[in-house]
């Protein structure tokens, strides 16, 4: 029943998580949060981490759990941090990746995964996509990793540069955590 609906969001990251809450929030699912997914595997497909991710967490956990892989895809770059984004954001960091994105070169997706996870086997995956360019300098100090040098298409802010709603409304992560909670509820968990 919408309002009386809850599922745990295993993250490491606050942020994801206040954007998740907000989004399924809205529509009356509650979101605690578990700490960790834990050990990701690597592949270049953000829904077969997000899948396996959320089936080992749901075996540990015992309850009905979600978790969410994003990636950022540069397309001059070959796709380049993709899944990797989180590596790369802590071992490049934004300036050297501006320095990596060519000046004629700077269209750019994020891709976001949300797995849901309610029995051994029974992984479900919902993405969202945002279409965009990297920009030339940061820009913006809300939101968190890429937020401030990624400029979502039909706008000329920084996602840095947005509010949190504003930010949820068009994000991958937004459209992911939407369809996610949309199924949940039509499934009447
Ligand atoms: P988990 O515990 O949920 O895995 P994480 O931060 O490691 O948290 P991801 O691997 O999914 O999450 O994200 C990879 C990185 O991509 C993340 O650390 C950020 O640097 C960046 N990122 C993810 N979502 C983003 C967003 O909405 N805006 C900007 N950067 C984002």
């Amino acid at each position: 029943m919408p309002g009386s609906s809850e599922v745990s969001f295993a993250t490491s990251n606050e942020h994801k998580f206040s954007e998740a809450a907000l989004v399924l929030g809205r529509i009356g699912v509650t979101l605690s949060r578990l700490p960790s997914k834990g050990e990701e595997v690597q592949s270049d497909n953000p829904s077969e981490i997000a899948a396996i991710a959320a089936e080992r967490t749901f075996a540990r956990a015992e309850r009905p759990v979600i978790v969410e892989d994003t990636a950022l895809f540069v397309k001059s770059l070959g796709g380049f941090p993709g899944t990797y984004a989180a590596y790369v954001y802590r071992t490049l960091g934004l300036e050297l990746v501006l320095k990596l994105v060519p000046q004629a070169g700077r269209q750019a997706e994020f891709v976001s995964a949300v797995a849901y996870c309610d029995g051994p086997g029974r992984a479900k995956v919902f993405t969202g996509r945002l279409a965009g360019t990297i920009a030339t300098a940061q820009r913006g100090a809300n939101g968190f990793g890429y937020d401030p040098i990624f400029v979502p298409s039909g706008d000329s802010r920084t996602l840095g540069e947005m509010t949190l709603d504003e930010k949820c409304s068009i994000s991958h992560r937004g459209k992911a955590v939407a369809a996610f909670g949309e199924w949940y509820l039509s499934a009447r968990h």
